[in-house]
């Protein structure tokens, strides 16, 4: 059995304290295996998160190991400057025995450990708004402690990541290779898609026109990326580093707002239910723009409520493109998982593209 494994020929190469007890599935991630490791030692327990990194989508993983262990270092230098606690509101990397970042198995794959942060959980789902809020400020404040780190030592870990012009060309390209017979299914969502590429534009052009600026964002902002604090509920620490790159402060909102303020959970099947809550939008909003403490241009600041149309517009298409080369990218748990998780992002959408003017005015209210 695989924890088995993992206890027994994985576990022992990093640096743990203790021995390894138990292993069992942790979190929702859709990329990464990820599993909380109990080590027992002489002083008591010790948890871990111990994390199968996916070699499929991360194909060069000494690269986005040398940006998370640069990110991590860079936050735990202003973090314990201003006094904060560097063990719980970062992440903080275990090494191998061999003082490397990651290790690969017998079998290839690549394995890397983190110290789990004990009393704190991610949230699926916005229970409380309060909740939301508080995320809103620890991505704010994650972009703010980034604003200078050294861009251009980023590896681009997935390129043309949140480049969604080339997101709908890889679409057009699936559509039209329709490897698993699945294109006249999703005629209906294909035509959503296609009357919308003035939308894949609207940024892009707004980045290569010089109008919004690069930044370092984390660029998957979504609430269960944050750790919420089980005693105080403040948010503490952002996680999944993995595509910390150069991108715009519009895609880090924007990809919140899509996970966040939608009504129904990212996979709904009931569309009934979607619906993007300019409540939550607000809390949002105020926020993220007191973590980013002043950091946003005017531009930025008129762009946040596109960034959101355009993230949901984006993730439907990858779960679209995905559905239609065979679920290979995303993990799935049931069949169709995709195409619901695609429909209901459209969903997601047009009721955006009716509440766009209400969320600029809310932007202008606390901007
Ligand atoms: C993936 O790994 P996870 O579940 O946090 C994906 C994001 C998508 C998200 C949709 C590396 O994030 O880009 O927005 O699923 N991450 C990668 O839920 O592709
Ligand atoms: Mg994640």
């Amino acid at each position: 059995m695989e924890i088995d494994r993992v206890q027994k020929e994985i576990a022992p190469r990093f640096a743990f304290e203790g021995r390894p007890v138990e292993c069992i599935p942790f979190g929702s991630g859709h990329i990464n295996d990820t599993y909380r490791l109990t080590c027992q030692s002489q002083d008591g327990e010790m948890h871990y998160m111990l994390q199968r990194m996916n070699h499929g989508v991360f194909q060069e993983p000494a690269a986005l190991m040398e940006n998370v262990s640069g990110v991590i270092a860079w936050l735990r230098k202003k973090i314990i400057a201003c006094g904060g606690d560097e063990k719980r509101e970062t992440l903080n990397l275990v090494y191998t025995r061999d003082g490397e970042a990651f290790i690969q198995d017998s079998e290839g794959e690549y394995w890397r450990a983190f110290l789990l942060i004990e009393q704190a959980r991610t949230y699926d789902t916005v229970e409380d708004p309060e909740i939301f809020y508080q995320s809103a400020v620890a991505f704010g404040r994650f972009q703010r402690m980034l604003a200078d780190y050294p861009a251009a030592t980023l590896h681009e870990t997935i390129p043309d990541f949140h480049n969604t012009v080339d997101r709908l060309h890889k679409f057009e390209t699936a559509l039209k290779a329709d490897a698993c017979g699945r294109a006249a299914e999703v005629a209906a969502e294909t035509q959503f898609v296609l009357e919308r590429r003035d939308l894949a534009h609207t940024l892009c052009d707004r980045l290569s026109g010089g109008s919004l600026p690069l930044r370092v964002t984390h660029n998957d902002t979504k609430l269960n990326n944050v750790m919420i604090d089980d005693q105080t509920g403040r948010a503490i620490c952002v996680i999944d580093l993995d595509t910390v790159m150069p991108g715009l402060s519009a895609y880090d909102f924007g990809d919140s707002i899509r996970f966040g303020a939608n009504t129904a959970a990212e996979d709904e099947r009931d569309l009934s239910l979607v619906s993007c809550s300019l409540e939550l939008f607000e809390q949002y909003v105020k926020g993220y723009l007191e973590g980013c403490a002043g950091a946003l241009t005017p531009e930025e600041l008129d762009a946040l409520p596109l960034g959101a149309l355009v993230m949901t517009y984006e993730c439907g298409m990858r779960f679209l493109t995905d559905y239609l080369e065979g679920d290979h990218y995303f993990k799935i748990h049931r069949e169709g998982h995709n195409l619901d998780r695609a429909r209901s992002q459209f969903a997601l959408l047009a009721d955006m593209e009716k509440k766009l003017l209400q969320m600029q005015e809310i932007v202008g209210k606390y901007r």
